[in-house]
């Protein structure tokens, strides 16, 4: 697909973010692509993208990763997942300019992005930080979602704060929604996106980092 119809750099002026939880490092721009273009761009990244094989080795034991993933970074950048290296790619003008109105709109910058693919409902990422040493002491990620909605849960860690209101809390991730985990939200809160078997159609989950070189580590 042609890359002269790149969706514009500029979301619409209505967009803004907003607390969504009890987290209060979690902020949602709901709209921030509108529903043309973020059907757009899953189409192309659904058919554009090659989706490496989704078995991986821990332990001596292998596993499949209930989803599909690809890894862009830029050069000199590389992450570790459940201790699989993976392979790093380069940013298609696509992935750049998302990545690009992305770090106008938040103010943050951003060198890489794990993109998942949830081929249906039944594909899901289980309880996790995204803490990694990589990521330094406070990151911040921001969440691009693509295709079918789909439910999105966050939990406290260590029970949360009581009378502050922190539990467990799912919401809906829905077509073209950027969701901010600003600093703090990955020491202080897990999240999932579950199974939900009823869903037929597919998602593209887009998430931004800042990953430390490995100098910086
Ligand atoms: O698909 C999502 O909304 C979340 C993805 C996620 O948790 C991750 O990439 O670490």
């Amino acid at each position: 697909m042609a890359s002269l119809l790149l969706p514009s750099q500029q979301p619409s002026a209505m967009c803004n973010l907003k607390p969504v939880s009890a987290a209060s490092q979690l902020t949602l721009a709901a709209g921030f692509y509108s529903r043309d273009e973020s059907d757009w761009i899953y189409q192309c990244l659904q058919q554009q993208q090659s989706w490496p094989d989704n078995h991986y080795v821990m332990s001596g034991r292998r596993f499949e990763l209930p989803r599909l993933q690809t890894w862009h970074a830029d050069p000199g950048i590389v992450y570790s997942y459940s201790n699989n290296l993976l392979e790093t790619r380069g940013w298609s003008s696509l992935l750049l300019s998302i990545r690009r109105r992305v770090e106008m709109f938040t103010g943050h910058d951003f060198n890489a992005v794990l993109v998942n693919y949830y081929r249906d409902g039944m594909d899901y990422v289980g309880w996790h930080s995204d803490d990694e040493v990589e990521m330094g002491p406070a990151p911040v990620i921001a969440s691009l979602s693509l295709g079918q909605p789909r439910c999105f849960q966050v939990r406290p860690l260590q029970g949360g704060q009581e009378g502050q209101g922190e539990q467990e809390e799912t919401f809906l991730l829905d077509a073209g929604d950027l969701l901010l985990m600003a600093v703090g939200f990955q020491s202080r809160w897990q999240h999932r996106v579950p199974p939900q078997p009823d869903v037929t159609g597919g998602r593209i989950n887009l998430t931004f980092r800042r990953v430390l070189p490995p100098a910086a580590r």
